[in-house]
Order: C-alpha cells, then structure tokens, then sequence
C-alpha cells in the first residue's frame, strides 16, 4: 500500500525528492501481515511443531524468512562517522552565480533545490553519544535537475592532514587502540596524541578539536564547511577557487565540557533529540550558504597554499558572500532507509562545480565510491530511493547484488547502432559534464609541496582570535585529553609541539600534564581573524529550553505569566517538579509537569526559572532544587527565580550578578530574563574573565 505523505498542511505538494520518495514510503498500519512473498500469515508467536510440546518444523516458512531477515537486519557501520544525524530539506538560493559557474541551481535568484542534510559524529561508533569531543560531519545532499551534487564537509574548516595516504593512520590512530578497544568515542589517549605530535600537519585542525568548537550544542548552532578548495566554473569556461560555509541563522554555540559529560549520561541522544523535536515543532533550522572566491590568476597571492586542506582563508582577507539559505524542514520516516543509506561522495558534482589539486581531495575521491560499496553491498547504491537523483539516469551498467531497475532492450554497450548509438552522450555546451582544462605538468614524485610546509602560523592565529575564556576552554580541554595519555613522552612531545603556536599555552599544558615546559621559540605573530571567535556570534533566544522548576503551593500566577511569555518569545518550556502530572499552585491552580527531578537534568536545558512551592518531603524537594541550581550556576547559564524560588539561592554558590535574575513581579518575565537567555553564558563566573 503506497502512502503518500509529500502534501503540505497547505495542499501544496512538496519538491521533486518527496514526490519521488512517495513512490517509496509503505504505511503498514491497518494492514493484514504477509510473507515477504505476500502470502497471508496465520500465527506469528508460535513456530510451526510436530505437537505442542514437539521439535520445531523445518518447513514452517514464516518462521525462516522471519528470523533469516532478521540476521541479516545489520550492515556494516561507517568506518568514521558512524553515528550521525539527517534531515530533509531545501536550499534556496538569493543570488544568481551566473558569473561564476554554470550549476544549474545557483542560477537565478529564487532557485529551489531538494536536499537531504547528514550531521555526524566522525570517532565514535554508531551507538556512540552525540556530545562526545569531536569533529561533526555536515553533509549536504542536493538533489538538482542536472543531478546529485554532494558538499560533504566538517563543522571545522580545516583537516587534520594534507594528504589522503594518511587518512587510515589518522584513523586508526583516533578510534579506540585496537589491543583492548578503549576508549570509545574519545581522543583523549595515547595513539591519538602519538600520532598528533608525529604529524605536525595537524596542529591547526587540534586548535579547533580542542576549542570549544568540538563540542558543539547542536548540529543547529555550528557551522559547516567544504573545507577543501573546489572550482566554479562559469559557461564561458572561466574558473574560481571557492571555499564553501554554512552559517546558521542562530549563531554558533557550545556547550561547556562538563555539561557535555554528563550530557553522554543522562540523554546520548540530546544532538539528534534536539534536531527530531525542533524539525517536528516546526522550528526548522537554517543555515546561510557563503562562499569565498579567488580568481585563478590569484592563486599564488596568498601566504598560504589554498590547495592545503590544513589552511582557511580568513574572512578578513577574502570575504564570506552569502549566496542563499539552506532549510531543514522534514525529519525522515526511517532511519536506516535514509539516514544510515545515504551514500555521500565529494565526487558526486554538476557542470559548473569541479575539483582542484588538493591532495586530500582527490584521495577522497576515490574512497567514497570504494567504501559504499562494501557498506550499501554492491554497486546499485545509487538506486535506493534515497541516493537516487530526481533526473533520470542512463547508461549501460548493468547487474550487480539488488539491482532494481529493469533495463529493457538488446543493447548495453557504447558504441552501438542497435539502439541509434543511445545512451548518447551530451556535449558541454549542452550540458554534459566537462572537466576543467587545467593544464598540468610535472615529474612523477612521492613528495609534498614546500608551500605546505608551515604547520603553526594558522594554528596561532587561531589562538590569537580566540576571547580569554575561549583561551581557557582550550587549555582546559588540551588538560583533559593530553592528561589521559599514559605515554610520558608522548605528553612531552605534545607540550613540544604546541610551543610553536604559543608558549603560554604550552607551558600551562605542561603543568598540568606533568612534563617539562619547553624551552622554545615560539612564533610571534599577532595576527587574529575575529570571524573565528564564537564571541562574535548571533545571540537569540529563540529555540532555547528552559527547565521550570515548581513544588506544590507554587505561585500560579508568576509561572503561569512567564510561561506563557516565554513560550511567546519563541522559548520551548518544560515544567518540572517531583513526578509527572498535576501540581497544585497557590490559589487552587494547579500546573501539568511534564518532566520529573530524576527524568530530566539541568544539563539538558538553556536556562533555569525557579518557581516556589515545596512538597511533602520538603528536604527532598530542596536538595533537588539546590542541585539544579548548581548545575546550571556552574555551567554559566542564566537562572531567573521568582520570589518565592528566591528562598533557594542563600542555598547554593549563586551571586546576584549578570544572568541572574529575581522576578519580583508576578507579571510577564522581565525583558531582563529574556535577554539574559539569548545570551545563553556568562563566563564572568569562571575565574577568567
Ligand atoms: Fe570523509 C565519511 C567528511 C576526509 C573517507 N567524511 C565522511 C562523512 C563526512 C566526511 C561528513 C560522513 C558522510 C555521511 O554522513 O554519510 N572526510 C570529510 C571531510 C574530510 C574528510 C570534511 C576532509 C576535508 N574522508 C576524508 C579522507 C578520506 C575519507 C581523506 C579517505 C581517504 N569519509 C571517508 C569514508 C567515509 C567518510 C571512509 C565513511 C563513510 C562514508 O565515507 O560514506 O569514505
């Protein structure tokens, strides 16, 4: 039974990849069980015997297909990026790219293009948690009318390596060390750090792990990044280097480490939660496309090779253009047939997008394609719904594991005359795919460019952008990885090595790892790119969560009135008291608790709003509040009382200040409150200011 499910609330239908996944979507509610052969089934709990209490029958084939389908339910996981994340949506674009290439959907203001987005942690294992330190995979499917263009990216802009050969040592140096496969999901160990320090490539690319950009709050709030330099070219056959940014419309924030352990506790789901619920609530996430430009006569202008994929380009020297904006507004309807299914391939490009000499790239390349085909079973990949193209597709591959098309015809070959030399092909002018003539000479050599020879002058400009509490998070986080590694000397080495981007922070790293402070020469450069501080990001409360903490007796009126005017200000609200249900207020109102004490955490919110009440157990119920209130006081987020939930801060550490709020009024919350929340930290409470 077909069940179609692409028509919007308001009859319109949706674009081009719905209406083709339509075809796909099964709705067994209502249905009668069959066989996979469609055979109706007349018992499904107890096998087929040779008398009730007898052997079970070989030929009870319900029982077979059942349990044979179910040993075979698994495909192997991504070998990185195991545990992501996806939604579908659509990509508008604002500004015609005529100019600079000849994609069809970067023509013409106005431009709508299906797309299909995965978020991904890259260390960890499928059931791994989401906030683990890591880098997150941002992988933008968009399905064009010319066909599928994949801009397969990071949150960071940067890469650990500047060239694929490395790739599997990287990663075999990341995931768990292979002897007893700890730690899961996790940088902090030896083979890791050893690795780091004997590739001093990835300086930079650690800057970033370690900053607070490794911990992002949610795949909404960061940002994503093409990372290498791809080519436009326009029709005329003229080429730029571009680089590729998403910028979400809220900002870019993080939580706090702490927060974040104890987030891989109390909900190992809260990034994918967070993006389920706010696409399901209709709070679609979105994020700004930009793109950095260089024109192909400049690319020797620069103090860096932008062919080195362990290289941005700072904002201030070439300029961020935002060309269009990219919405998530569907979640799927099954995981495994979309999210675990989709096969991403950076070289999965449309006329007027090409590659460039990176040699990180063009390793990527071939490793995408190679790994899909052990992971997805064959080379028909491309055939599953949610791979497939919204164009037609035609050629004459044929066969392989699962093919579903059904190619009809004498002819699979090229050239023929059989079938009038069909599948023809399409010259460029016409829209057939052209390589960039790129004139290229050269001696065969195993060797790497000297222009990519500087590891440290990026990663200290790094540094040098980033506000003293940022500074602080990197040291802290540099404290906690490099202090797991048992190695002393790889300790050693690492402090060595990061002497060459500052020495302050390679000396702090010293102490608290225990080894030597170096004796370096550390570079002296001062230069900053302020567009890397998360400091200068967008600050807005919408989306936010805010725990409202109430006991029987609470102050009906206050809660209810600040509910009420969070909610208006975009603000998602839970209500949390002793267990789940209704809480009688002062008055005889009463409010419905949605989350209890131990069901919920403060970790799992913004901010805090502390009504008054109490509960039979009134010591219970006041060390409950005083641990909320330290958690939250402790990880910077603002806390807002109300009178009587004032009663509860001589209790804790909390000091009136910044982010905290008393809402001495039972009216609305204060403008105050609402502020204090888009701000969303207030690092004034660490000892750093
Ligand atoms: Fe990769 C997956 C991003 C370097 C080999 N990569 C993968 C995914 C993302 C990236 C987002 C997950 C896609 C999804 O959601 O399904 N990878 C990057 C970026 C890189 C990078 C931004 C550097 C700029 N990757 C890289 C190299 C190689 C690979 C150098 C190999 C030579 N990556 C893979 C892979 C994966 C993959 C093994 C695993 C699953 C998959 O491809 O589909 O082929």
């Amino acid at each position: 039974m077909k069940y179609t499910n692409s028509e919007l609330p308001n009859g319109e239908s949706h674009d081009a990849k719905q209406r083709q996944l339509d075809n796909y979507r099964v709705n067994n509610f209502g249905t009668q069980m069959t066989t996979n052969q469609s055979v109706k089934v007349s018992g499904d709990e107890q096998s087929l015997k040779a008398g009730v209490r007898g052997p079970t029958l070989l030929e009870d084939f319900h029982l077979r297909e059942k349990i044979t389908h179910f040993d075979h339910e698994r495909i192997p996981e991504r070998v990185v990026h195991a545990r992501g994340y996806a939604a579908h949506g659509e990509f508008v674009l604002h500004k015609c790219m005529k100019k600079y290439t000849s994609a069809k959907f970067l023509q013409g203001a106005g431009t709508k293009t299906p797309l299909f987005t995965r978020f991904s942690n890259v260390a960890g294992s499928k059931g791994s948690s989401d906030t683990a330190r890591d880098v997150r995979g941002f992988a933008v499917k968009f399905y064009t009318e010319e066909g599928n263009y994949d801009l397969v990216g990071n949150n960071m802009p940067v890469f650990f390596i500047q060239d694929a050969i490395k790739f599997p040592d990287l990663i075999h140096a990341t995931k768990p060390e292979p002897h007893n496969e700890i730690p899961q999901a996790s940088t902090a160990h030896d083979t890791f750090w050893d690795f780091v320090a004997n590739n001093q490539e990835s300086a930079h690319m650690i800057m970033w792990l370690m900053s607070d950009r490794g911990i992002p709050t949610n795949f909404r709030k960061m940002e994503g990044f093409g990372v290498h330099t791809f080519r436009l070219v326009n029709s005329e056959g003229i080429a730029h280097f571009v680089k590729f940014h998403w910028k979400p419309k809220l900002g870019m924030h993080s939580l706090v480490w702490d927060e974040a352990q104890q987030i891989s506790g109390k909900d190992p789901d809260f990034q994918r939660r967070d993006l389920w619920e706010n696409i399901n609530a209709g709070s679609f996430p979105e994020y700004d496309l930009g793109v950095q430009l260089i024109p192909e006569d400049d690319q020797f202008m620069f103090d860096f090779d932008i062919l080195d994929a362990t290289k941005l380009w700072p904002e201030e020297i070439v300029s961020v253009e935002i060309i269009g904006t990219m919405t998530l507004n569907r979640n799927v309807d099954n995981v495994f047939a979309e999210t675990e299914q989709v096969a991403f391939h950076p070289g999965n490009v449309v006329p007027g997008i090409d590659f460039t000499n990176d040699p990180l790239l063009q390793g990527r390349l071939f490793s995408y394609l190679d790994t899909q085909l052990l992971r997805l079973g064959g080379p028909n990949f491309a055939e599953i719904p949610i791979n497939r193209p919204v164009c037609p597709f035609h050629n004459n591959q044929r066969d392989g594991f699962s093919r579903q098309r059904i190619d009809v015809g004498q002819v699979s070959y090229h050239k023929n005359s059989l079938a009038d030399n069909t599948p023809s092909t399409t010259p460029a002018d016409q829209g057939g795919y052209e390589h960039y003539q790129e004139k290229v000479e050269g001696h065969v050599i195993r060797a790497g460019s000297p222009s990519f020879d500087d590891h440290f002058s990026q990663a200290r400009l790094f540094w040098n952008s980033m506000a003293p509490y940022e500074k602080q998070h990197i040291i802290d986080a540099f404290s906690f990885e490099v202090g797991k590694v048992q190695s002393q000397s790889v300790r050693q080495q690492v402090v060595d090595m990061f002497c060459n981007v500052d020495s302050g922070l390679s000396a702090a790293i010293a102490t608290a790892v225990g080894v030597k402070r170096p004796e370096c020469t550390p570079a002296t450069s001062e230069a900053a790119s302020p567009a890397l501080s998360m400091k200068n990001t967008t600050f807005v409360p919408e989306t936010l969560k805010v725990a409202v903490l109430i006991g029987d007796g609470f102050d009906s009126t206050a809660i209810g009135n600040a509910v009420r005017s969070l909610r208006n200000a975009g603000v998602t609200v839970d209500i949390i008291s002793e267990r789940i249900g209704s809480v009688k207020g002062r008055g005889g109102k009463t409010a419905v608790a949605n989350q209890t004490f131990i069901t919920a955490s403060p970790v799992l919110y913004d901010s805090l709003f502390v009504g008054g009440g109490t509960s039979g157990n009134a010591a219970e119920f006041n060390s409950y509040m005083r641990n909320y209130i330290e958690e939250a006081w402790k990880h910077f987020k603002p806390i807002a009382f109300t009178n009587d939930g004032s009663r509860h801060i001589p209790m804790t550490s909390v000091q009136e200040g910044p982010g905290i709020i008393v809402e001495k009024k039972q009216s609305d919350v204060s403008q105050a409150y609402i502020n204090a929340l888009a701000k969303q930290r207030f690092w004034h409470r660490s000892i750093y200011k």
